[in-house]
């Protein structure tokens, strides 16, 4: 009897035990730090240096402090704006690739300590620093390793330097968030006069290793970005457009190469936690440009760049340019603010809150992993399967008929990440239908459909790694946002406008003036002559609700123009207006590789842009070039020579200004691509005309 009992005993015990056990780690798992950071979802950047006056994508290191002059700085300005927009922390450019410091360092004159701004006697990063403690901001630095300025710059005594500067940084400012160590490393610069290309390899030069511990020593919670040298605490995603890959794993491998594949999706089985940090700028580019002031993002913009970030499992690090004045341009701030407010409004109200959830499987049949968990707004609970379970699904019974258009679901990311495939059903008329599809989890995904109605919804995990653990579901009901037209011009002057809706109707104006319903309406494309300013709206009939405006300001047609360097009839390509069409020089060429143009008639030519084949990472793009002018093609004059600054990174269209010259024939040369060979490529090319 007695030994019945005992038995008994034990094996109630061993259920209940095994009902209490919670699942294994399942591979590489992040750091309370990483946790931590993820957690935060959305912080900014702030890019400011000398080439804010100079209208440069980079400096080279040569431009004067003194031009570096901001009349109303305000770093108050700065985080207000940022946590406005939904922020949670900042990471300024302290030194971008210039070498020019944003606070006095003991270790350079390049600094503000040589500026107008407070006779010298400025430090942006302590009045950053105490804005973001006053607001509740959390502070990061970007330290570019490269410095075109530096003397020492590929020489060993650099890295002493390089390190005193991390070391300044790191101990005088209070609690740093993140470092942010940029790729592009070593080419041409100023290099105290050398002026001269420095190449160095950016695994072995700055000994990363020994420069992490000191770090780590100096900030213990600290998150470590590097794209250049060994991998880090967290990844680039291998684009600076605003998106990481549907599929984002969390992991990759601590040691090899880093192909686009490896830093835009993760991958599966990697042996170490380096999730995924989405960088992009609220203007095209990163520092501030007046020629994009009309080219802040629209709210859908920022919306689709935020549902491919977070909803991928990913951070976003959205950069806020600052201006000549010192402060963030109020188009930037009140964009940035709309995103926030659209973010709340969107995830304000989970409809499966409060519901009833259950699953197929529920771990050893423990309320401890319970479907319910899901639900209770608590993210340190869970439900887990049994551990031989790798297909399971859960159902929310909303109760009623509930229209919806967004699901969010979380895995917990303590336990490592798990799921590899997941779909989306709704109960709708009596039979389940299948709204969505989709890969991996990871921290958060968000799916956007469009609106369903349906009484339950349920998650099928199809495929999993382990046994799936998931914390939260949410389901939403976003509000539409409509999306603005793009506007492009042909040759022949022809204005083409194209809705990113079918259905909305379009209005532009050519005067300037600010389009609405009164406005022309667009439906087929228009001659237009000599230089001109097109503004668009999209309209829906159903809501009255428009798109924001978007505006493009057009040159001089190029009807009359040839190509006269090729006989190639696809080189009309880039002259054609449409980005989307490119001619790439044909194989073999030698560089310099020249494009020339017959402009049909003498004019006043004051500069040129450029914008390279976009496909992502895509060959051909030209970083070096000169540009030459002529009035009878026989005798050319250089009048614009130099690089285009981070155009494999952000390939977007480049403008070079030049004093006013008469040409009747220009010279576009490409001197050298960012792969080092002869795949020479353009997307569009124009002339700037006074
Ligand atoms: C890039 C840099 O070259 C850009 O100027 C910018 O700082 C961006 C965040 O990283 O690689």
């Amino acid at each position: 009897m007695k030994r019945t009992f005992v038995l008994l005993f034990s094996v109630f015990m061993f259920v209940f035990a095994s009902a209490q056990t919670a699942p294994k780690p399942c591979g590489p798992t992040p750091s309370d730090n990483q946790l931590k950071w993820q957690e935060m979802e959305r912080y900014a950047f702030v890019h400011f240096s000398v080439n804010t006056y100079t209208d440069q994508w980079w400096g080279n290191g040569d431009e004067d402090p003194h031009i570096f002059n901001p009349t109303k700085l305000d770093c108050r300005q700065w985080v207000r704006v940022c946590k406005e927009s939904g922020m949670k922390g900042i990471i300024i450019t302290a030194k971008h690739h210039s070498g020019f410091c944003l606070w006095p360092s003991k270790y350079t004159n390049y600094s503000i300590k040589n500026c107008p701004w407070k006779n010298g006697k400025g430090d942006i990063v302590r009045e950053l620093s105490d804005a973001c403690k006053e607001y509740g901001l959390k502070l990061g630095i970007y330290l570019s390793p490269w410095d075109r300025n530096s003397p020492d710059y590929g020489k060993p005594e650099y890295i002493k330097y390089f390190r005193n500067q991390l070391t300044e940084l790191l101990t005088n400012y209070g609690d740093i968030f993140e470092i942010w160590f940029d790729g592009a490393n070593g080419g041409t610069g100023y290099y105290g006069g050398a002026r001269e290309e420095r190449k160095i390899d950016p695994k072995t030069y700055y000994d990363w290793q020994n420069t992490y511990k000191l770090i780590r020593s100096l900030q213990p919670n600290i998150i470590i970005w590097n794209d250049g040298g060994d991998r880090a605490d967290v990844r680039w995603v291998g684009t600076e457009a605003g998106n990481v890959g549907e599929t984002n794993w969390s992991t990759m491998n601590a040691k090899g190469d880093t192909p686009y594949a490896m830093l835009h999706y993760g991958v599966e089985n990697g042996d170490s936690w380096v999730p995924a940090e989405v960088n992009t700028s609220i203007r095209p580019e990163w520092f501030y440009h007046p020629s994009e002031d009309t080219k802040v993002k629209s709210l859908s913009q920022l919306m689709d760049i935020y549902y491919t970030s977070v909803g991928r499992n990913g951070t976003l690090l959205l950069n806020f340019p600052i201006d000549t004045q010192g402060l963030i341009h109020p188009s930037d701030a009140k964009a940035g603010k709309e995103f926030a407010q659209e973010v709340s409004e969107t995830f304000r109200y989970n409809l499966a809150i409060g519901k009833k959830a259950t699953a197929s499987n529920t771990r050893a049949n423990s309320k401890k992993f319970a479907a319910a968990n899901v639900i209770d707004n608590n993210k340190d609970t869970y439900w887990a399967t049994d551990d031989s379970v790798t297909r399971a699904s859960l159902t929310i019974d909303l109760g009623m008929s509930t229209t919806f258009n967004r699901f969010m679901i979380q895995e917990y990311s303590r336990l490592g990440q798990r799921v590899k495939s997941f779909t989306i059903d709704a109960f709708t008329q009596g039979k389940w239908h299948k709204i969505a599809d989709a890969t991996t989890i990871g921290y958060k995904r968000i799916l956007c459909f469009p609106s369903v109605k349906a009484s339950k919804v349920r998650i099928t995990i199809t495929d999993s790694k382990c046994c799936p653990v998931i914390s939260n579901i949410g389901i939403y009901d976003a509000p539409q946002i409509l999306t603005q037209p793009s506007i492009i011009r042909a040759k022949d002057g022809k204005v083409i406008i194209i809705p990113a809706d079918k259905e909305s109707g379009i209005y532009y104006t050519t005067d300037g003036t600010l389009p609405t319903v009164r406005s022309h309406k667009y439906t087929k494309p228009f001659n237009t002559s000599g230089k001109i300013e097109v503004k668009a709206i999209a309209y829906d009939v159903k809501s009255g609700k428009s798109s924001p405006v978007c505006t493009e300001k057009f040159d001089l047609p190029r009807t009359s123009w040839k190509i006269i360097s090729t006989t190639d009839a696809k080189a009309i390509n880039i002259l054609d207006g449409d980005p989307s069409s490119s001619w790439h020089q044909p194989k073999g060429t030698k560089l310099p590789a020249d494009i020339v143009i017959d402009l049909g008639a003498n004019l006043n030519v004051s500069g040129f842009r450029y914008l390279p084949d976009p496909t992502l990472w895509g060959p051909g793009i030209i970083n070096a070039y000169r540009f030459y002018v002529s009035t009878d093609n026989i005798n050319w004059k250089l009048v614009s020579q130099g690089e285009f600054s981070n155009i494999k990174n952000n390939p977007l269209r480049q403008t070079k200004t030049f004093a006013a010259i008469n040409a009747r024939y220009v010279k576009f040369q490409a001197v050298k691509n960012i792969e080092n060979n002869d795949n020479i490529g353009y997307a569009e090319f124009d002339l700037i005309t006074q």
